[in-house]
């Protein structure tokens, strides 16, 4: 998809957006000049701009997921890309204010329209509450709930920081430049700007990824996991697995069995039939049927498909996921005998 065709479908779900945090103060039975005085509120602040720190949580999310997103996932993702936004905007109108600055996106300030003036500050801290409104509709459910709302108060605060060392190192009225120095500089950019234009929107993609990332590789090596529980339970020695096996006896559906009736002959199968719970017989079929090669391919393969999961996170942008987390996992179990 090209950057324009993006940023359409992106600038799509604020229409959505928009329209659910009006209906919310319709519900209120807000008066309908409050409706409209936060819809342009909203038209006014929050699409106009480049729209890359928001579309930035969308890409990252597909990035960590490695594949495209559905609908349904985009809507959601979209809403903390939009979250993002937001937050920019409430910073932006409040920090015109504080600069005295005349214009914004090609258009006057915020406060310098003339039916605005100072409401511009409670039309600023709507902007900022529309985001935990949003939260919590689109995210009460998911188990990093908190961490987002953590995340967004976080780095709000930095924000907050790096502005107030902005304004007061930089006093409209007095120049006093023996206050400034690179140092100094350093700090207030990064305070004011880098924690909600780049971390910010990179730290919301890994708490939604990580958990993806994650389950695409413990899931299938817990699968992996019972796999050999139950070939054990055919083929371990039972000094070793500390454990007679039971599964043929107790007529359980396991790997063996299913793996057997898959690739039985006619005569085998009969043999499975009638015999399943006498246990002699069907370990010969198993024998026969060549389970112990079977299982050691099977074991090769996800050994090989695990291990080129591994091997695809990058640490460089998963924080939190380590390889060798992964990989320790793995090699407690690669061949195990018990
Ligand atoms: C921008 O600093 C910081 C925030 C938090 C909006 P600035 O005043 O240099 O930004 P601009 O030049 O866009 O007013
Ligand atoms: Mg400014
Ligand atoms: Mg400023
Ligand atoms: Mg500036």
């Amino acid at each position: 998809m090209d950057k324009s065709t993006r940023r359409a479908k992106f600038e799509g779900v604020w229409n959505v957006i928009h329209d659910e945090l009006l209906a919310h103060l319709k519900a209120c039975g807000m008066p309908a000049e409050a409706q409209e005085w936060y819809s342009e509120n909203l038209h006014y602040n929050v699409p106009g701009g480049k729209l890359n720190r928001g579309m930035s949580v969308v890409d990252t999310v597909e990035i960590l997921k490695g594949r495209p997103l559905t609908d349904e996932e985009y809507l959601q993702v979209a809403v903390l890309g939009w979250g993002v936004e937001l937050l920019q905007a409430f910073f932006l109108v409040t920090d015109d204010l504080m600069d005295s600055s005349i214009t914004r996106r090609g258009q006057p300030c915020w406060y310098r329209v003339p039916k605005i003036g100072l409401v511009a500050v409670n039309d600023a801290f709507m902007l900022e509450g529309a985001i935990y409104h949003l939260l919590k509709r689109h995210f009460k459910k998911e188990p990093y709930y908190v961490d987002l709302l953590e995340l967004f108060h976080e780095i709000s605060y930095q924000t907050e920081i790096g502005q107030l060392i902005d304004l007061i190192t930089a006093p409209e009225d007095v120049v006093d430049l023996s206050k400034f120095s690179l140092q100094k500089h350093s700090m207030i950019v990064v305070y004011k700007t880098a924690f909600y234009s780049f971390y910010l929107p990179v730290a919301l993609a890994m708490l939604l990824a990580p958990y993806e990332v994650a389950k695409s590789i413990l899931i299938p090596l817990g699968e992996y996991f019972q796999i050999q529980d139950d070939f054990l339970d055919f083929a371990g020695v039972p000094a070793q697995i500390g454990k007679v096996g039971t599964d043929i006896i107790d007529n359980k559906c396991s790997w063996c069995i299913n793996t057997a009736l898959s690739l039985a002959t006619p005569d085998q199968r009969k043999i499975l039939d009638e015999n399943y719970e006498a246990e002699r017989r069907v370990k010969v079929v198993f024998e026969e049927i060549g389970l112990r090669e079977i299982y050691a391919e099977y074991e090769k393969n996800s050994y090989k498909k695990l291990t080129g999961m591994i091997d695809q996170i990058d640490e460089g942008t998963s924080v939190g996921l380590k390889k060798y987390v992964f990989k320790s996992f793995l090699d407690k179990i690669h061949r195990r005998q018990k």
